[in-house]
Order: C-alpha cells, then sequence, then structure tokens
C-alpha cells in the first residue's frame, strides 16, 4: 500500500518517471500475484534504475539488449556497443539495424531494396534479412565475423539482439528443437548461381550447429567436420566461375536429440557431374582429387603416377609445377586424414586411391584402326589399344589383365537368331567406351564414399535398440543453382528442374500456405504471385511432361534424338504453349523453357544415351570380376551407386523409383500427411539405381525423395547472393545483384513477407501469454478464450501494446516474427521488474 502511495505522488507530481511509475504499479498488482523471488533492493535506487533502463530500453542503448546494437564490421568488439558509448553512435547504429530487416522497409521497391543490400554491403554487411529469409551476399574476402566470440553471441539468442547472421540460423534451428519435444525437423535451403557462396555458407552452418549443440561425444563432432572438405576432394572442380564449384547437389542431415545433443549423421548427394571425369571445357579442371592424387606422395601408386607426366583426363592444365605440387600434396593429405578420422579403413583408402589411379591410366588409352581378320578369313575394321604400356598400367590398378581390359573396350558380343556374335568397335566407339567405363568407376566411387559415411556416421543404437525414433534433425542443402549456359543438355534439364521444383517449394512456403490459413481464419490476402507449377507439370508431368516423354522413347528401340526432340515438339507445344517452344529452323534438335528464372534452350543431341546412361555388359562384367574387391563391390549385383556398403542401404528412392509412382508431379500438398514415412530410412536419397532404370526416372525419384524431407521438416531459407561477375570482393553491381533477386524468389517474396504471419495464438494462448503486458488487464478479462468477447479483448490488448500490422481471425491473432520478438523481449523486461518491485515492496514494509 505504501508503495502505491509512493507511485501515486510519482505519477501526479513527476512528469519525467511517470511512464516508469506507471509500468511499477502494474509490476505491484502482478507481484500481488505472487511468484517472483526476493532480492532485496532499495527501492529508490530500484525506481531509478527502473526508469534508466526503460530510458535506455525504449532508445535501444543499454544492455537491457536493445534491437542488435552490435553492427558487423564492429563484430569483434563486445555485445550492446552502444552502451555508454555515446548517443551519436549508438543511434547510428540503431538506425542501421532498422535496416537489418528488409521486410521492414515502408516501401519496398526494387531500388529501395538494392540501395539498402548495397549500402550495407559497402560496410561489410552482408548479411540482411527479409523476414525470416536470410539473404547473404558473397563478401569474396575473410570478414571478422566467424570467430568464436562471434560465435557465442549467436547462442541462445533472440534474433532481433545480433545483427543478422548464418550463425543466427543455426541456432534458431537448434532453439526449435529444443523448445518443444516432437517438433518437427528443421530443414535449411541454401540457393544461389555459381559463387554465391553456397558450400561456404552450408559449411559455417554445419559448424556454428556442431558448436552450439552439446556433445556427448567430441570425436563425432571431430569426425562432422571431416565430411564437406572429403566431399570437396571428390565432387568440387575449378570451373570458369568458381575455383571450387560443387558438381553435385548435398543434403546434410545432423540427428539431433531433444535436448540438442549430436546423435550421428546422414548424407544424399544428387547429379553427380561424372561428364568431368572424362572431358572439361575450356578454362575448367576435373575434380580436384585426381590433381591432388597426381601431384601427392602420401600413396602406393606416386611413383607410378610421377613417371607419367601427362594425363589425358586431367586436359592440358597439369603439368608438374613445383609451387602447386605442394599444395596438392597437402591437400591429399588431408584427404587420407580425413578418410582415417572419419573411420574409414587403411585399406579403404588404399583401393580408393588405386581406382583414381586407375582412372588416369585409363583416360591414356589411345585406339588404332585395325583390321580384323575372322577364320574363314573375312576382314572386319575394328580397333586396337595403341598404348599397351598404358592398358597395362590401367588393367592392373582395376584388378583386371590387361587382354580383357583391351577385348571390353573393343569388343561387344550380340546375341542374334540364338547365336553368339561378336561385333568389333571403330576407335570411336572404343574411345567411347573407355570413357563410359571411367565415368561409372568414378560415379559409383563417389556413391560409395557417401553411402560408407552414412555408415559410419549412422546413430549408434541406445540400450532399448531404438535410434531414429527419439532423434530429430537439422537438415542443410547446398544444391547447384539454376544453370543457363551457352550449351545445355539434359544435365542442365535435371539441374533446373530440381530449382524449379524448389523454387515451388519456396513459394509454397512463404505463399500459398499462409494464403491458406488466413483465408481459414476469414482473412483476405490480395497478393498476386507467379506460381510455377505450370513449368513443373511440363517437365515432370505425366504423360506429357518433359522427362515422362523422354523415358518413353528410350523404351523404343529405334528412338533417335530428331524422333524424341519431334515427339517433344508434338505433344510438350500442344500443351504448354505458353512454356514450351520449338526452335525456329525444323532441323535443330533443340527447344526452349520458359523457367521461372528465364528461358533456357536445351539442345536435345545426345538426349537419349544420357538418359539410358547404359555401360557396355562387357565392361560391367569385366568390372565385377576385378581382383581389387572395392571395385567388385561397386559393380556387384546389377546395382548402381552406392549398393555395396553392406547393411542400411535399403533406399526409399528404389521404391519411390518406380515410373508412375508419384502421380502427375512431384509437388506436394504442405499440408500432405504421412510423409513422415519417409525420413526414417536413414538411408541415402541418391541410394541406388537398378540398372536398366533411366536417369530421368532416378532422377525424379532422388527429387521426390528429397522434396518429403524438405516437407516434412521446417524450412528456412538461405539466399546467397553474387555481387559481381569477377568475384572480386569490395564491389556491388546493382545489375547482376537485381537478376538474382528475381531468380530466387526475393522480389517475390517481399511482397509475401509483408504480409506474412508467421506466428499464429489461439486467443487464450495470446492471452495468457501477453495479456498480462497491458496495464490494467484484469483476472476477470481473462476468462474470456473464445468468441467475440475474447476477440474483443485481444484487439484491446494488441492495441494498448501499442503494435500495428497484426491481424484478428476467427480463432486465432496473427503476428509477424517481430512483433513475438518484442513481446518476448518486453516480458522478460517486465518479469525482471517484477522480482525487483517484489523485493522493494518487502523491504518498504519491513523498514515500517
Ligand atoms: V557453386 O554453385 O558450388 O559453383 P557456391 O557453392 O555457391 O558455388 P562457394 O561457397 O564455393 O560458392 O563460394 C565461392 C567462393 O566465394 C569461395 O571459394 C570463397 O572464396 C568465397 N566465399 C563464399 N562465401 C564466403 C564468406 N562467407 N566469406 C568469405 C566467401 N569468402
Ligand atoms: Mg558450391
Amino acid at each position: 500500500a505504501l508503495l502505491r502511495d509512493f507511485i501515486a505522488k510519482c505519477l501526479v507530481k513527476d512528469y519525467e518517471i511517470r511512464p516508469a511509475a506507471s509500468e511499477l504499479r502494474s509490476h505491484l498488482f502482478l507481484a500481488s500475484q505472487g511468484g517472483a523471488s526476493t532480492t532485496g533492493q532499495d527501492p529508490v535506487a530500484m525506481i531509478r534504475k527502473l526508469i534508466a533502463d526503460k530510458t535506455a530500453w525504449e532508445a535501444g542503448g543499454s544492455g537491457q539488449s536493445p534491437a542488435g546494437v552490435v553492427a558487423a564490421s564492429a563484430a569483434a568488439g563486445p555485445v550492446g556497443a552502444g552502451k555508454g558509448g555515446g548517443g551519436r553512435k549508438s543511434r547510428r547504429l540503431l538506425a542501421q539495424t532498422r535496416w537489418d530487416d528488409l521486410a521492414q522497409l515502408s516501401h519496398l521497391t526494387e531500388d529501395g531494396i538494392l540501395q539498402q543490400l548495397s549500402e550495407r554491403y559497402s560496410s561489410d554487411m552482408v548479411y540482411t534479412y527479409l523476414g525470416d529469409i536470410l539473404l547473404a551476399i558473397n563478401p569474396f574476402k575473410q570478414l571478422p565475423i566467424y570467430s568464436d566470440a562471434v560465435a557465442e553471441r549467436y547462442r541462445d539468442a533472440a534474433k532481433a539482439d545480433n545483427p543478422p547472421h548464418v550463425f543466427a540460423v543455426a541456432d534458431e534451428c537448434l532453439q526449435r528443437l529444443r523448445q518443444c519435444a516432437g517438433a518437427r525437423g528443421q530443414c535449411v535451403v541454401i540457393s544461389g548461381e555459381s559463387g554465391a557462396g553456397k558450400t561456404c555458407t552450408a559449411d559455417l552452418l554445419l559448424r556454428q550447429v556442431v558448436r552450439l549443440s552439446s556433445t556427448e561425444q567430441p570425436a563425432l563432432m571431430e569426425r562432422l567436420l571431416q565430411v564437406n572438405p572429403l566431399l570437396e576432394a571428390f565432387g568440387n572442380a575449378s570451373t570458369v566461375l568458381n575455383e571450387n564449384s560443387s558438381r553435385f547437389g548435398k543434403y546434410l542431415e545432423l540427428l539431433v536429440s531433444p535436448t540438442g545433443c549430436i546423435r550421428g549423421a546422414r548424407l544424399a548427394h544428387f547429379l553427380l557431374e561424372k561428364a568431368r571425369v572424362v572431358y572439361q571445357s575450356k578454362g575448367e579442371r576435373n575434380f580436384h582429387i585426381f590433381y591432388h592424387l597426381a601431384h601427392g606422395d602420401s600413396h602406393e601408386h606416386a611413383t607410378l603416377l610421377a613417371r607419367q607426366t601427362d594425363f589425358r583426363y586431367l586436359h592440358a592444365t597439369f603439368a608438374p609445377d613445383s609451387g602447386r605440387a605442394a599444395v596438392h600434396r597437402a591437400h591429399l593429405s588431408a584427404v587420407r586424414r580425413g578418410f582415417l578420422d572419419l573411420g574409414f579403413a587403411e585399406t579403404e583408402v588404399s583401393s580408393v586411391f588405386r581406382l583414381l589411379s586407375g582412372i588416369l591410366f585409363l583416360g591414356n588409352l589411345r585406339f588404332n584402326d585395325h583390321v580384323q581378320r575372322s577364320n574363314a578369313d573375312i576382314a572386319t575394321d575394328s580397333s586396337k589399344v595403341a598404348n599397351p604400356e598404358a592398358a597395362s598400367a590401367a588393367a592392373d590398378l582395376l584388378g583386371v589383365s590387361s587382354a580383357d581390359l583391351a577385348d571390353a573396350l573393343t569388343k561387344t558380343s550380340l546375341v542374334a537368331r540364338g547365336e553368339s556374335i561378336q561385333k568389333f568397335h571403330s576407335p570411336a566407339d572404343a574411345r567411347a567406351s573407355r570413357d563410359a567405363m571411367a565415368k561409372a568407376v568414378y560415379d559409383k566411387l563417389f556413391s560409395w564414399i557417401v553411402q560408407r559415411t552414412n555408415d559410419l556416421l549412422a546413430p549408434a543404437a541406445s540400450a532399448s535398440g531404438s535410434t531414429a525414433s527419439a532423434v530429430s534433425s537439422i537438415g542443410i542443402l547446398d544444391i547447384f543453382g539454376f544453370e543457363n549456359l551457352s550449351f545445355n543438355s539434359f544435365e542442365q534439364l535435371c539441374i533446373n528442374t530440381a530449382n524449379e521444383q524448389l523454387h515451388y517449394f519456396f513459394i509454397q512456403h512463404v505463399f500459398n500456405w499462409e494464403r491458406h490459413e488466413l483465408e481459414q481464419e476469414g482473412i483476405n490476402v490480395n497478393v498476386q504471385v507467379y506460381d510455377n507449377k505450370p513449368v513443373l507439370d511440363l517437365l515432370l508431368g505425366r504423360p506429357y511432361g518433359l522427362l515422362a516423354l523422354l523415358d518413353e522413347e528410350c523404351s523404343f528401340p529405334k528412338a533417335s534424338d530428331l524422333s524424341l526432340t519431334e515427339k517433344l515438339h508434338k505433344h510438350a507445344a500442344e500443351k504448354y504453349p505458353r512454356l514450351y517452344q520449338q526452335p525456329k529452323s525444323a532441323t535443330d534438335l533443340a527447344f526452349t523453357v520458359r523457367h521461372y528464372a528465364g528461358h533456357v534452350t536445351y539442345s536435345t543431341q545426345s538426349f537419349l544415351s544420357k538418359n539410358k546412361d547404359r555401360l557396355p555388359v562387357e565392361i560391367a562384367a569385366l568390372l565385377r570380376g576385378s581382383n581389387l574387391a572395392l571395385l567388385r563391390s561397386l559393380f556387384a549385383q546389377n546395382v548402381g551407386p552406392g549398393g555395396v556398403s553392406g547393411g542400411g542401404n535399403s533406399s526409399a528412392a528404389v521404391s519411390l523409383g518406380r515410373p508412375g509412382s508419384s502421380g502427375s508431379t512431384l509437388v506436394t500438398p504442405l499440408s500432405s500427411a504421412g510423409l513422415h514415412k519417409l525420413s526414417s530410412g536413414g538411408s541415402s536419397v541418391a541410394g541406388s539405381r537398378i540398372t536398366g532404370q533411366t536417369l530421368a526416372a532416378y532422377f525424379r525419384a532422388s527429387l521426390h525423395d528429397l522434396l518429403n524431407r524438405l516437407l516434412s521438416a521446417e524450412p528456412h531459407f538461405v539466399r546467397c547472393l553474387r555481387p559481381n561477375r569477377e568475384g572480386r570482393p569490395d564491389r556491388i553491381e546493382p545489375d547482376k545483384v537485381l537478376e538474382q533477386l528475381r531468380y530466387t524468389g526475393v522480389l517475390e517474396t517481399v511482397e509475401i513477407r509483408r504480409q506474412g504471419y508467421s506466428h499464429r495464438l489461439s486467443f487464450r494462448e495470446f492471452l495468457a501469454e501477453y495479456g498480462p503486458l497491458v496495464l490494467g488487464f484484469s483476472p476477470v478479462s481473462r476468462g474470456a478464450s473464445a468468441g467475440q468477447a475474447a476477440m474483443d479483448l485481444c484487439r484491446t490488448v494488441l492495441k494498448k501494446l501499442g503494435l500495428t500490422g497484426w491481424l484478428v481471425g476467427r480463432h486465432k491473432v496473427f503476428l509477424k516474427y517481430y512483433h513475438v520478438e518484442l513481446l518476448i523481449r518486453r516480458r522478460a523486461h517486465l518479469l525482471a521488474a517484477v522480482t525487483r518491485c517484489q523485493a522493494a515492496a518487502r523491504r518498504w514494509l519491513a523498514m515500517r
């Protein structure tokens, strides 16, 4: 009562402390409801402090966690740089942080966004939020924002307390898992064009999750960190756009317990660009591992390789150059260490290096014209190995006989009218067989490494025998961006199809789901968004989608690229006239698709053979008979990639791969039930391909499986942007950025996000959580939890809280994510004050 008197005086007399005093009064009311502990502070000091806190809080300048006052450029400094730093500095920083989130700009225009991004980038602020999407512009230089000290600030932090950062995404994923037991898994979809920084972002994210999660097995953490460098050695290469370009897609799932402890991981890969093994365009290179190996000295075949100065598969670019050689040697040692740390056996690592050496020598095989004479002295044109020493080296390394290798590459057996006859290859055919063999060995080896890694990182079974059931996951998807090259083929069609699918997923997430729920609540949202479902139908639909037509044509023995092209024109052009275009000249083997990110013209040359992806039976048989156990197992049982490493390999991809199993397209409504069953297999998405299945069918199945995994999780999106074409630091080209903002759907998202409501609470939840923040909120009114009364009460509370931009539906309150952050902060502040007030009141009473 005395304290109330005191407050009343304050309220009347002193305008300065009036807000604090009125707040104090509501604290006192809450304190009378009980529950807070006693700390025993002097009330006057307490009130002063309260005033100071409140003023600081309002100005955003004290240690009471005002909205992120740490500028990225000053990130190495203490948190809350505004504190005591003088009004000017803190105000400047605060002004910057206001643009941490583009969704909060009052006028969102392309120019406005570009200007904000450019200004931030020039101050080394490479991360910016757009609602809950993170935009990351590649700095192309080392920034001091990834240190342990900075990383710690993003532990259990509210998003608004720190500048935007990829670390905040990691923290958010873990917080979500810890907050709600049985929460959906989390997945982070990272997209962007080549060189935009996806792989670096994925790695930073992985490291931060590992850093923030509690550890029961420190060794596991170390092993997890080996995965990316190892895969990069085998799956990345230098291209004209990026010296470390990923030539495969990767989905890494960390298996996390409800307490946030990493138990294991599983990995899936997509569409390794295996053609790179045998051919690289001008200015490009083969996969890194080949150069490491050719220069390396830490493997058994080093002397053999060192004697050879020219490997055709390494293009003309391989020349013993002492400077780079040392780097490659170090890399090779790191790869070996990585393998061993992950748990691969020494013998396995040796076998891997032996196979790779075998591939290099295989590539050096040359073939001459040769006239074959049969017993009846009939001459037939054929081919012969021109350099037997290369054949002998390759055969030795691959564990087969030199003669068998030559035979498998230069002739094939056909059965005609019940009789087996031999057909001899021309030199060109023999070269094609050689290259097909090299590609197949590498592709299967890569899949084996992935599968073996999965086995080694699988969570240990608990005493009760259950592993995956109690474990949730954080998935990180680093997938190749949209491609529009000067020559686009089957590979680009698959890559762009994957991107269309992910774009659809993104738009679905951001928009449709929002709209659906708002409509259910009787709220009308009036946003027109380009939906790419028609393009997906064109690509993946049945029976007239491009991939389905391609598969159908592959089943006709007499099909040719021309017959395929005609078929595509006939069906697709008719059904999708706006999205599919025939070339001007009828003789051109090509077609154009209007993708969400622009028009792409594909050449249908070799589409059929690429899709069939057949390895000649002689070669498969030869490799199955190798005396090298690893190679033998790669080609055993007619099973494609990944089918070699023992148990746990029952891939979902196989069962999903049946043609016709997935409806007209792969798009699945977000609310679709029963998706979880697909994510519990513990196997690689790109697990196995049954020989005979086409690449298109396999690709669809992998994509479908990936999508199911993403749909079963709660998504987070990171859009990586490349600031300029050359990959230079400190330079941002507005056109280049704008183009990517369009590609990645950011501009569309801006509008959707502004209208998006990421938090929805029932009236009861809302009133219970936030009602007490309002002065005079009485226990009586708490009784209203549904119906008109509750709706009105929610409106009143929201208005009194001074918030704008919320919506109240039929049953729920719709809040934007920043509303919630603000409310949580206010509540924390209030509770702290309640504790102090209660103590003060007791003390006051004791003094009397
Ligand atoms: V590709 O589609 O695989 O060709 P990415 O993966 O998008 O491509 P990557 O992560 O490889 O690009 O980044 C390209 C280069 O940019 C890296 O090799 C780094 O030199 C540079 N980069 C990317 N992100 C950062 C960063 N956060 N800080 C500093 C970075 N440099
Ligand atoms: Mg990459």
